[in-house]
């Protein structure tokens, strides 16, 4: 438990360097499907760390007000549910900012636990919250979240609370949210509540807008990608021979994002070679929306319990508390 311990800003461990070459490896797995595939947690490397909150700004990016909007107006109902002295779990917290309405409206929280696979973000997250927040204890964590995991030590003996706004868990495909959150369970406990952010149906228009601005920043942030590939594993990617796509896959519920090579091409990444035909994919992402019905269903099926909702209608988005 020791070495996750929080003193300053200093973060417990490399978790990259202690997952060896996983980014080469799943690049090497993902390259060679039929259809070519990358883990969306890739996107976050700090260049992508920063486009993503670059997306949150966006006007056709709905998610990020929507939900603030949607925690600021339900704050005192959530404070009402987290326990004195409770422990803030967070999966994927980024910039921490839905994290301090939280806190604002509940100051008896104890203990917050960032989880970010983005050390850099989770580092400046934790010490801004750290200045802004000095009654309470941070206890970062520099982890992937899909990751079998321990909490910190500092967490041990609280109430504890998690966290996992912005639809995140709509990354999944139901069969990995449904293991995510029998994971979650198991590591928050029995007892213990957990705030969920989840996107909801809409009109496909809008959907797909949101995932292909007119700014150009969605396809620099799934382009970014090629470029971590070339960065790190010696790839040759020509970012101008992409294409950014986003789908609405009606049948699965789900935005789909891909990179389509605009041509025939040969690339190298990872010390081997994988041809593109022309309009063939890079799938990058997956965006599920739910019903909050659905929603609860899969919950249920992980063992948790849908206790409360706060959604908004236009654009309709949810936060639910689930129950351990
Ligand atoms: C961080 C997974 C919630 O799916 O809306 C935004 C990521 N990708 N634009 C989402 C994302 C492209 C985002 N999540």
């Amino acid at each position: 438990h020791q070495r996750w311990m929080f003193s300053g800003v200093r973060l417990a461990m490399d978790a990259a360097a202690e997952r060896g070459a996983t980014f080469a490896e799943d690049v090497v797995e993902g390259l060679s499907k039929p259809q070519k595939s990358l883990p969306p947690k890739y996107f976050y490397d700090a260049e992508g760390s920063r486009l993503f909150e670059a997306i949150c700004e966006l006007a056709e990016y709905y998610p990020t007000r929507t939900e603030i909007a949607l925690l600021g107006g339900a704050a005192a109902e959530i404070s009402q549910v987290i326990p004195e002295g409770a422990a803030l779990v967070e999966f994927g917290s980024g910039a921490s900012v839905k994290t301090r309405i939280v806190l604002d409206a509940a100051p008896q929280v104890a203990v917050y636990a960032p989880i970010d696979i983005s050390r850099e973000a989770l580092a400046d997250a934790a010490h801004a919250i750290n200045q802004d927040y000095p009654a309470l204890t941070v206890a970062p964590l520099a982890e992937d979240f899909t990751r079998a995991l321990q909490l910190p030590a500092a967490v041990d003996g609280h109430p504890v609370v998690g966290f996992f706004p912005g639809s995140t868990i709509g990354n999944f495909t139901p069969e990995e949210a449904r293991s995510f959150l029998d994971g979650a369970r198991r590591l928050l406990g029995q007892g213990a509540a957990f705030l969920v952010g989840i996107d909801l149906v809409k009109p496909q228009a809008e959907l797909v807008a949101a995932y292909d601005d007119a700014l150009g920043v969605t396809a620099a942030f799934n382009k970014n990608l090629l470029a971590r590939m070339n960065r790190e594993l010696g790839g040759d990617f020509d970012l101008e021979a992409f294409a950014h796509r986003a789908r609405w896959n009606a049948a699965q519920s789900r935005v789909e994002m891909h990179l389509e090579s605009r041509r025939a091409q040969a690339v190298k990444v990872a010390g081997r070679t994988f041809d593109f035909a022309a309009g063939e994919t890079l799938h990058t992402e997956n965006s599920y929306k739910f019903t909050v019905e659905g929603f609860a269903r899969l919950a249920a099926e992980a063992g948790w319990r849908l206790e409360r909702e706060w959604a908004s209608a236009h654009p309709a988005f949810a936060v639910v508390l689930l129950r351990a």
